[in-house]
């Protein structure tokens, strides 16, 4: 009896009173003299005031350094008492409103308490140094259960028990904005995982894939130094006896314009730094390497460096972790080959050779080396780069390029190695980590994407990165407030609705046919004439009404995403969307001697052959026809939600306390957008006015019938389970029965489930017991 008292009690002060209703009872709250409360100081930020006197609508407060201000009572807020200062889960809060819940995490964060629970979901702040929360003792701590804190262990751990369970594929699924520590958590769910689960040796793979992806396909951006610009699922499977027998990783759209072009301040890819700094002699005079200023590429960012990384240490680490995921040194030398072959090609030119702007490439090292290290001729080189063939009737032409179409040609060329090479390299992986024919038993999925971005000039691949999270914020909404009300209400139990924030309409604004952002980007892209600017005109003219839309000037255009307006300039939509590669660069790449360029070249065409938006390019017939990147994005993104859709989800919500990638700096106002946008707050509010703990009837009698005292096995699951209920004195307000299901408050069950526990622990003793005996 004493353990459920303990446990109810937080819930019973909270679900009884109505403090959740935020300022509308600060009047009567007021009038309590001497309690504390928020008060907003002009520039923004909440202090704790105490309330000296109260008059009217207006009150007498003093502030922490004693200053004593009169103020209108509806401006204050209430604050929790002290004893709940820093709780572990804001569910334990009196006072529910944004300042109580700003404070706490601030309390906890000065303390290096980075995780807090709200409800279901774990909250994360970045601390931005290192912590002491992680390794082997404290993974065996939340392993035995001696550590109850939350953590990205607990979350893990309770994915795993669930997994067995249920015998139901979890997922872990990670958001937050760009910086907020996705993939620093990701990494902290992998390592527990791979503690619990090893054995086999390939938990030891699965942790090398993260620097290889890393190297590959992160870089430092404004945001953050080093920034996932692709998204990533990782798929980890365990056997029967809860080992892990293998994983799968899938990826999604990487963000290749990096390789030819970036922002100042910013770098591209870091493996082309960790090459450039790391490799050793042998291998810079085979692939002729220069220093990494000496290349076009990554001259134009005017960046090459990031504090406290050593870019040639990275590349022994990332040589070692292709080693340990089975990547032959042959094979590693053929990847370094092609980086260094993007390089290159990065520094090749051209000259004009009339007065039509046609042009030819410029025979010197770069063209030479880019040659040598694809394995072609520099004539075939030249020819692809400079010349197109095209059909027109039944004959073939060649067509001389202008200065721009070679060097956008140039380009497209590097771009679709390096996407190529990635895709290749997760292929690789995915070999080595392949879950093989043996039958496994359940997975954990782990979800890291790129987050939300918002910077001064947004293009294509904001676009596509925001809408991913858009995306991905209605599965949250969708399991977190929508599922979780709708069974409520289908199991016919008491239920007052929680409104929160839908992100529906932008999701429609996206993906509507025929008038939604996708379907005119396409349509834009298929027609010959069609540029950037006619796209945003289009846009402008079916969408102005819509919600969440915004035309701007010229070529721009906005939208009001969960997470913040963003105004994206169009420039470089279509092209990107269509990015189109020219058949001769396929052929070329087929006609080479190296292994890699022929591998890229036949994934190119079998992508090709895959349906087409419509006639890309009329004029090239020969054109490489294929998806458009944003149809296939979308496809993929469907194909995800789909994939999580059949696992149970477990949340964490990143938060970035600060722009400047700082430590011990706690920025109120950008925390509380955060917090804001992804409604942490509402479930909060809605776990615990909720029944978060559900099972049937059935499995219910099943899993706890043994502990009854009266033997009703003949009974039906319904009388079995209230049976259950009465004799373990679970208080009615903890539960209600609906029509198929049994609904719990937090914690309810797991006292049942404690002494099950305990109870089979005696039998199993008492059995092991008499077989000794009779042994
Ligand atoms: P992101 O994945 O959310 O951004 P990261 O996981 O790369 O963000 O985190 C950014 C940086 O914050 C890391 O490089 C670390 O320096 C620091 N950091 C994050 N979490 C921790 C932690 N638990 N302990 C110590 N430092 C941490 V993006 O990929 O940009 O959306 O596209
Ligand atoms: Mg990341």
């Amino acid at each position: 009896g004493e353990d459920l008292d303990t446990a109810a009690s937080p819930l019973c002060s909270s679900t009884t009173s109505n403090s959740d209703r935020r300022w509308s009872d600060t009047g009567s709250y007021a009038a309590r003299k001497k309690l504390q409360s928020w008060f907003q100081l002009p520039h923004g930020n909440w202090e704790l005031a105490k309330i000296l006197s109260t008059s009217g609508n207006e009150s007498v407060i003093s502030l922490p350094e004693g200053k004593v201000l009169k103020v209108k009572s509806e401006t204050l807020v209430p604050a929790n008492p002290d004893i709940l200062d820093g709780v572990d889960d804001l569910m334990q809060l009196s006072y529910l409103n944004e300042p109580s819940v700003l404070f706490n995490l601030q309390h906890r964060y000065n303390r290096d308490m980075i995780y807090t629970k709200a409800g279901p979901v774990l909250v994360a702040i970045n601390p931005f140094k290192v912590v002491p929360l992680y390794g082997n003792d404290y993974i065996e701590a939340y392993k035995n259960k001696s550590i109850e804190s939350p953590h990205v262990y607990a979350i893990t751990d309770t994915a795993i028990r669930e997994m067995i369970r249920d015998e139901v594929n979890q997922s872990i699924i990670i958001s937050g904005e760009s910086g907020a520590g996705k993939t620093e958590t990701a990494k902290i769910a992998m390592q527990y995982l791979a503690a619990l689960g090893g054995g086999s040796g390939i938990e030891y793979e699965i942790l090398k894939t993260n620097p290889i992806l890393e190297a590959f396909g992160n870089a430092k951006t404004l945001r953050n130094d080093n920034s996932s610009r692709f998204g990533k699922l990782i798929e980890i499977h365990f056997s029967e006896s809860g080992k892990i027998s293998g994983a799968k990783i899938q990826t999604f759209l990487l963000e290749k314009s990096r390789v030819v072009q970036c922002s100042e301040g910013e770098r591209s890819y870091h493996i082309f730094y960790q090459l450039c700094a790391g490799a050793s002699h042998v291998l810079r005079e085979k692939l002729n390497l220069k220093s990494v200023d000496e290349y076009k590429y990554l001259k134009q960012s005017n960046c090459y460096s990031i504090s406290g990384v050593d870019d040639a240490e990275q590349f022994r680490i990332v040589k070692e972790a292709l080693d340990i995921v089975h990547v032959s040194k042959e094979d590693q030398e053929s990847v370094f080959a092609m980086l260094a072959a993007v390089l290159w090609l990065g520094d090749v030119s051209f000259t004009m050779i009339d007065n039509e702007n046609h042009v030819e490439v410029v025979e010197d090292e770069s063209l030479v080396t880019v040659a040598k290290l694809i394995g072609c001729s520099t004539g075939e080189l030249n020819l692809a780069l400079s010349r197109r063939k095209m059909r027109v009737g039944n004959d073939n032409i060649v067509q001389k390029l202008t200065h721009s179409q070679a060097i956008e040609t140039r380009d497209a060329l590097a771009k679709s190695i390096y996407a190529c090479l990635f895709e290749w390299l997760v292929e690789q992986i995915n070999k080595s980590l392949a879950v093989g024919k043996r039958r496994t038993g359940r997975s954990i999925s782990i979800l890291d994407i790129y987050g939300f971005e918002s910077f001064h000039r947004n293009s294509f691949e904001q676009f596509c990165i925001n809408y991913a999270n858009e995306r991905l914020q209605q599965h949250f909404n969708r399991h977190l407030f929508k599922l979780e009300q709708e069974e409520y209400i289908q199991d016919g139990i008491d239920w007052a609705k929680v409104d929160f924030d839908d992100n529906q309409d932008c999701l429609n604004l996206f993906e509507k046919k025929p008038l939604g952002l996708l379907s005119l980007l396409d349509e834009e892209s298929t027609f010959p004439n069609g540029t950037d600017l006619t796209f945003a005109n289009k846009l402008k003219q079916h969408l102005n009404s819509k919600p969440c839309f915004k035309g701007d000037r010229g070529k721009a255009f906005s939208v009001s995403h969960f997470a913040g307006e963003v105004t994206y300039d169009t420039t470089g939509f279509l092209e990107k969307n269509r990015d189109l590669l020219h058949l001769d660069s396929i052929q070329l790449l087929s006609s080479c001697l190296c292994h890699l360029p022929q591998i890229f070249a036949a994934n190119m065409l079998v992508q090709s052959e895959k349906p087409v938006v419509g006639p890309l390019h009329k004029a090239g017939g020969a054109d490489s026809q294929k998806l458009s990147v944003a149809t296939k994005f979308k496809s993929q993104l469907f194909q995800l939600m789909q994939r999580l859709e059949n696992t149970t989800p477990h949340f964490i919500r990143c938060i970035k306390p600060n722009n400047l990638q700082s430590p011990r700096l706690y920025e109120q106002e950008l925390v509380l957008q955060q917090l804001r946008c992804c409604g942490v707050l509402e479930v909060v509010r809605i776990s615990r006015s909720g029944f978060p703990t559900r099972m049937s009837h059935q499995k219910f009698a099943k899993r706890y019938g043994f502990l009854l005292l009266d033997n009703v096995a003949s009974q039906d699951p319904l009388s079995v389970s209230v049976a259950i209920l009465h004799q373990f004195n679970i208080l009615p307000e903890m539960y209600q029965v609906g029509y198929t299901k049994l609904f719990f408050r937090t914690g309810q069950i797991g006292v049942l489930e404690d002494t099950r526990n305990r109870t089979l622990h005696g039998i199993l003793c008492v059995q092991s017991c008499f077989r000794g005996h009779q042994a």
